[in-house]
């Protein structure tokens, strides 16, 4: 007996959730010649259920500039190559079906990430499946959820055996806000089976719409451990950068010219490729990955695991690293006013940038939010300006620069807004109060020029700066 699903021409696609993966997902498949049809799955829920009639009106329901993504939809709308809707019974007519679903961590301390929407999803997607049908999780999900938790689940549902029936794989997503078709497109696609029947079944499903980017086949878990890893590097690399920065800061020498100088190694198979020291980390990812990976070892076999004993982990670890850095602006901030000779509490704070990343509005996890509960605790009062970011729960955010920091005592430059790089000296000393402080959370600024105009400077990783000579100047008004 054939124990394998029947392996029929991949048509009709589904993609479950009509957010920023799944629906440069959908169009993408949708624009492929090698698809005849694909059909966006929206819950008609409170939040998102608008959703459903503008994607069917070829309208994008997501902020900001997606270049190609627009014009994309409007074509394969009007040449009726896909539809969205709430009706799941539709997922019986697919041969393929991804799903694009968040799996957010509502508190990372106790490593379970919230996997209800997921959850609802897949329930679905079991309840109407049919024998053959591929079924492809993109969200980034613990190590071990495809071949456990998702697998057992859509058994369940369907009454029917995954590798017999149907095949089932991870392919995660490695898209970045503004640049979602050229990511799709571009990156290689790391395509995950739970057996090799599903992982060439896979890559039919994504080769057609790669350009640049080749399929990366391996298992399923392999597939989930890369994503959440990817992430848990590029967070210990910029834990690297802050610990040395810090260290930096303590001998009185500038982590500038050191990075320069071990990067200045070069040669066959050396690399160093050292991060930046910043504020902070924010975002959806970063802030996550880490103890989606922690978890994955946790559930897959900790006993197995050979570690130093009672060693916490160095990737978590990093964490705590990067977590510690708005606490550690604080510190460089208190230094200032205390240099200054001026009291914590009541001390006026302009804290520049909300969004957890330059030139964007996005404010995820931002680390900006846990250094302004810091200063608001010590009965400091902070205003907050942001060029990007509209509007955040429980912060007011103005635009407006120079209201901003009038009559402030410090000046604290959180996130590397391309606007911050032009903050101007002596424009700023007239609107700031007497003996100011200026911290610089991500080297966008001259120490030199703001201390010569009577700024008390610190900066993250200016140990050469930090303990400058004060530069008395008589206010000229
Ligand atoms: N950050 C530093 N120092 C650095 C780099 C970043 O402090 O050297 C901070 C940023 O200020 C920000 C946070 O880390 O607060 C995250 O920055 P990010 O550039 O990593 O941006 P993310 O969080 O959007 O990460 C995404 C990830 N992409 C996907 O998950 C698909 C990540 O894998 C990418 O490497 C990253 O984008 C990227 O390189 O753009």
């Amino acid at each position: 007996m054939d124990n394998k699903p029947d392996l029929h021409p991949i048509r009709t696609i589904g993609v479950v959730g009509m957010g920023y993966v799944g629906i440069p997902s959908a169009v993408l498949f949708a624009h492929s010649e090698k698809f005849s049809h694909v059909i966006g799955f929206q819950r008609n829920s409170r939040s998102s259920g608008h959703k459903i009639d503008l994607l069917n009106r070829g309208i994008l329901p997501l902020q900001g500039e997606e270049p190609d993504l627009e014009w994309m939809l409007r074509e394969v709308v009007a040449y009726e190559k896909f539809t969205c809707t709430s009706d799941f019974f539709q997922i019986s007519s697919c041969d393929a079906v991804t799903l694009a679903i968040q799996t957010p961590f509502s508190d990372p301390t106790d490593l379970v990430p919230d996997f209800s929407a997921l959850e609802e999803g897949i329930r679905m997607v079991g309840k109407n499946l049919s024998p053959g049908v591929l079924i492809v999780l993109e969200s980034t999900i613990t190590p071990g959820t495809t071949c456990g938790y998702a697998r057992n689940l859509l058994e369940y549902e369907s009454g029917l055996k995954a590798g017999r029936d149907f095949f089932l794989a991870h392919a995660p997503e490695r898209v970045m806000v503004g640049r979602l078709i050229q990511n799709i497109r571009e990156h290689d696609r790391v395509v995950g089976g739970i057996d090799e029947a599903s992982t060439l079944r896979a890559t039919e499903l994504y080769q057609p719409v790669l350009t640049k980017g080749r399929i990366i086949p391996m298992s399923a878990t392999a597939a989930e451990a890369t994503k959440t890893a990817e992430n848990t590097f590029r967070d210990l690399q910029i834990a690297a950068a802050n610990q040395l920065a810090l260290y930096c800061e303590a001998m009185g020498i500038n982590f500038y010219d050191v990075r320069t100088g071990i990067n200045s190694l070069k040669g066959e198979g050396i690399t160093r490729s050292i991060l930046w020291p910043g504020a902070g980390v924010g975002g959806h990812c970063l802030t996550k990955d880490t103890y989606h990976l922690e978890r994955g070892v946790t559930i897959a076999g900790v006993e197995s695991l050979d570690y130093p004993a009672g060693m916490e982990s160095l990737f978590v670890l990093a964490r705590h690293i990067n977590d510690f850095m708005p606490n550690h602006m604080f510190t460089l901030l208190s230094r200032g006013l205390v240099r200054a000779g001026k009291d914590l509490s009541g001390a006026r704070v302009a804290l520049l940038g909300w969004s957890f990343l330059a030139n964007t509005d996005d404010a995820r996890n931002t680390p900006s939010e846990p250094f302004r509960n810091l200063c608001l605790q010590a009965g400091m009062d902070v205003k907050v300006h942001d060029p990007w970011v509209g509007e955040y729960a429980g912060v007011s955010i103005s635009r407006d620069l120079s209201e901003v920091v009038y009559g402030v005592d410090a000046v604290v430059i959180f996130t590397g807004h391309r606007e911050y790089q032009r903050l101007e000296p002596d424009n700023l000393y007239v609107l700031v109060s007497q003996k100011p402080v200026i911290v610089d959370g991500r080297n966008m600024i001259d120490p030199d020029t703001f201390i010569n105009a009577g700024f008390i400077y610190k900066g993250i990783g200016r140990g050469d700066k930090n303990g400058h000579p004060l530069v008395h100047l008589k206010r000229s008004y």
